[in-house]
């Protein structure tokens, strides 16, 4: 038996419980090989059934998820797993391992191999070489340790023909259980990535390095066909498109958004886009809208060009406007992302952003304090500034904010400045209260 864990996130959320869709992958690639294995999400299950499942079914092989935020936990559960049974082999995989392999192999001992990148097939080959006992320096795509050596081998190749992999495999999770709050209300959600990677390079991201600097896609029909029997088998009404950047191929967003209405499936989901992908394209967002796209998650990060030509996000302050003009006018909602403290931040950069807040008036609005995440460009010039270091993920403590320029203190102003403007215009004088009151309370709202 092979075990699939998910760790906590840490961020206890009653109303937004997101699926580990890429474990779901992952076995669902599995079963295709008719290979069985069981995914525990750690979210839904306590420490204590895990410890009983896994005395019963006896793993011989764990696979961890490990991303930058939930790492510790990551750490912990490797840890508890080898206690009780120092035989099995634990492999993480994702993000954060991805990026950081060589520090977790040197100081977890209880993680034996990783997997970069992609999992399906690496994840796949690899426990085909440990069942057989073959040589893993002919896995592509793994990092393990050998005589005191860490042994990389070579890199595995993107999955091309994503339609080539099967849907997610929910054999061992409630799908029904995962949810997002819609309009205030909590409905069952499903997440449904149909593109991996992104063609951008912003500085503070790592999409493009972990998904190998390219954009990949499911074709129209293989994304509907998956959205159709979710809705079918069910019920599920609700869908987060959670790809990177779906809107990048306009061509396929439309003929997505079409094959929606002609199959006549009356479903609501909301999607994260880029604004020069809409500015000035009425016809793509009244097709969205049609299809049942009621929100668009634009991460517009400022409103200075100077800011946006730094992080090299390469949009300009009028497609902003643009973009968020037609899809009002469609009447999609928009939810905009901003980052404050990016290289070159000054009260002028941020009264520019103040500017488009009040001229986009987003329905949402999300501001954060640019942390500094492995695997990003970001990450590679602080620490040449000897500002970041890789001791940081040894411990257990949140990214580090980009404080290279200005103090946490008025970092902190300026996001507090950011989203009084949008509450302030609004009038929405309860949200700018409780806020107000979450800031003296010295609340950490990243
Ligand atoms: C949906 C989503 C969310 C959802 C939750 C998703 C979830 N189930 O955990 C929500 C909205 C809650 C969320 C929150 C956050 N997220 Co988020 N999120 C995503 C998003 C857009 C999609 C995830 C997904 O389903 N991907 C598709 C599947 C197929 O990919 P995957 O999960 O990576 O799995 C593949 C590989 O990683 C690998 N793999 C994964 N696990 C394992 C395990 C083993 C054993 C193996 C071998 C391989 C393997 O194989 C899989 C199949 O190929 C990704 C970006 C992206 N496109 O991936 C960001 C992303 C994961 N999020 C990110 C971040 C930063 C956050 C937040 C910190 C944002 C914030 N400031 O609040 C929080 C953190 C919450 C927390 N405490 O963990 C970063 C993580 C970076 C990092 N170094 O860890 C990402 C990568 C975005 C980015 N490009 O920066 N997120
Ligand atoms: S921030 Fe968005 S647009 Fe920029 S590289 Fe990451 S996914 Fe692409």
């Amino acid at each position: 038996m092979i075990y699939l864990i998910a760790p906590q996130k840490g961020t206890k959320r009653p109303d937004n419980i997101s699926a580990p869709v890429g474990l779901c992958y992952i076995q669902a690639y599995l079963l295709s090989k008719k290979i069985d294995s069981k995914i525990i999400d750690l979210e839904i299950t306590s420490k204590d059934d895990l410890i009983k499942s896994f005395k019963k079914d006896k793993p011989k092989i764990v696979g961890i998820s490990c991303f930058t935020d939930n790492r510790q936990y990551a750490f912990e559960t490797a840890k508890l797993l080898k206690q009780l049974n120092p035989n099995i082999k634990i492999i993480f995989g994702a993000h954060h391992a991805s990026a950081m392999y060589k520090q977790i192999l040197e100081n977890i001992p209880e993680v034996d191999i990783i997997v970069i990148g992609e999992g399906e097939i690496t994840f796949y080959e690899l426990i085909e070489a440990l069942k057989a006992n073959k040589d893993l320096k002919n896995v592509d795509g793994i990092v393990f340790r050998e005589d005191n050596e860490i042994v990389v081998t070579k890199s595995r190749k993107p999955i091309m023909n994503l339609d080539s992999l099967p849907f997610p495999s929910y054999k061992d999770l409630d799908v029904k259980m995962y949810s997002w709050n819609f309009n205030g209300v909590n409905v069952t959600n499903y997440d449904i990535v149909t593109s991996r990677g992104c063609p951008y390079a912003c500085t503070y991201c790592s999409s493009s390095s972990f998904w190998g600097h390219m954009w990949r896609f499911r074709s129209s029909k293989n994304v509907v066909d998956e959205i159709e029997l979710i809705n079918k088998k069910h019920g599920i009404k609700h869908f987060r498109i959670v790809d990177d950047n779906f809107t990048a191929g306009k061509d396929r967003a439309i003929e997505i958004c079409k094959e929606i209405v002609s199959r006549n499936l009356k479903i609501d989901f909301w999607i994260q886009g880029r604004v020069q992908s809409l500015a000035n394209e009425d016809e793509y967002a009244q097709v969205l809208k049609k299809a049942g796209c009621y929100l668009i998650a634009f991460g517009i990060e400022s409103g200075s060009q100077k800011i946006l030509d730094n992080i090299n996000k390469k949009q300009t302050v009028q497609q902003i406007i643009d973009a968020c003009n037609i899809c009002k006018k469609a009447g999609i909602k928009i939810n905009a992302y901003f980052m404050v403290g990016n290289d070159g931040e000054t009260c002028k950069t941020i009264n520019e952003t103040r500017k488009i807040i009040k001229i986009i008036k987003p329905d949402e609005i999300g501001v954060s304090i640019t942390q500094i995440y492995p695997g990003t460009n970001m990450y590679e010039e602080t620490k040449k500034l000897n500002f970041c270091d890789d001791d940081h993920w040894l411990k257990n403590e949140r990214p580090p904010l980009n404080t290279t320029e200005h103090s946490k203190v008025k970092l902190r102003l300026w996001q507090l400045t950011l989203l009084m403007t949008k509450y302030l215009n609004d009038k929405n004088l309860y949200t700018a209260f409780k806020l107000l009151i979450k800031t003296y309370l010295g609340s950490d709202f990243r």
